[in-house]
């Protein structure tokens, strides 16, 4: 567990920060019981990536796919934002534009819970894309038709999630890049930190001098990396420092 001592150290390192970038994981929405990937109770544990989270997966059985995300729509729509969430939009009204939220989350809980500034890196459930058109629109159906289609083309509508292989927005990438490069504090709470290229932007603040943070359960490929590794859930440790 984070010692008094490290927190302390945290809020120090918050209080004499001039702009902060948070990264969040499947880890902060465990703390409102959204399944994680790869933890105990993990999706990745009960489902392969490679038939579901691909859009090789997708051409080859598109239902299943759609099958699995009209489960986990239902699934997230019985779950609420916590402390964790709500405490990042304290964060980012008394920062205003000196704050920026990337997160690999597509669940919809930080927008739900009032976070402007923010980019969903790896999209989000409550949204599809045109397969034909390309038109992406918001869709909070549950379940949705079986193959659903769009009302422009007919084509056939996607999750607007991306999936591994994908490449992810460039708008995306160029606000992730200016924002981690601009930073100088960023805290990285509740991600396993091997998914790319997220995975990668604690050593991109790192080499620009800004201090990193990292919240979560256990310790991670990135801790030996980050100044500050706290242990415990982001739902208790989260609030504590912002
Ligand atoms: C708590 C807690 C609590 C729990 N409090 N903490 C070889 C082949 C093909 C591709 C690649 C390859 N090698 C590398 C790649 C690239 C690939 C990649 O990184 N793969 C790795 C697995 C190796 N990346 C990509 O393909 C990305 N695109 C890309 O790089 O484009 C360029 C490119 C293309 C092709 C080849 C190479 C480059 C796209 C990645 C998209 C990822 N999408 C997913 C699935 C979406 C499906 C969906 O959700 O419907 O996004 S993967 C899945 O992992 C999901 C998550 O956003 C992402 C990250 O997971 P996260 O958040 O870290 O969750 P967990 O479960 O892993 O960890 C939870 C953590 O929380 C744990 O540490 C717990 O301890 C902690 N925790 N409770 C605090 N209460
Ligand atoms: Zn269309």
């Amino acid at each position: 567990m984070a010692t008094h001592n490290q927190i302390l150290l945290a809020r120090n390192h918050l209080a004499s920060a001039q702009n902060v970038t948070i990264l969040t994981g499947a880890g902060i929405s465990a703390d409102s019981g959204v399944p994680t990937f790869r933890g105990a109770d993990g999706l990745w544990r009960n489902f392969r990536a490679e038939d579901l989270a691909t859009p090789e997966a997708f051409e080859r059985d598109p239902r299943l796919v759609w099958e699995w995300y009209n489960w986990r729509r239902e699934l997230i729509a019985t779950k609420q934002p916590n402390p964790a969430h709500d405490a990042l939009v304290t964060l980012e009204r008394q920062w205003t534009d000196r704050m920026w939220l990337i997160t690999q989350n597509v669940d919809g809980l930080h927008r739900t819970a009032g976070s402007e500034r923010l980019s969903e890196i790896h999209g989000n459930i409550w949204k599809v894309r045109c397969t034909g058109c390309g038109v992406i629109s918001e869709n909070r159906e549950i379940p949705l038709p079986t193959l659903p289609t769009c009302r422009l083309c007919h084509a056939l509508l996607r999750p607007h999630i991306v999936w591994f292989g994908e490449s992810l927005w460039e708008e995306d990438l160029r606000r992730c890049d200016e924002v981690l490069r601009a930073c100088d504090l960023l805290l990285v709470i509740g991600t396993s930190g091997i998914v790319y290229p997220a995975a990668g932007f604690a050593s991109v603040a790192k080499d620009v001098g800004a201090v990193v943070i990292e919240i979560n359960l256990e310790s991670t490929p990135q801790s030996d990396l980050v100044d500050l590794s706290l242990q415990g859930r982001a739902k208790d440790l989260v609030p504590l420092l912002l």
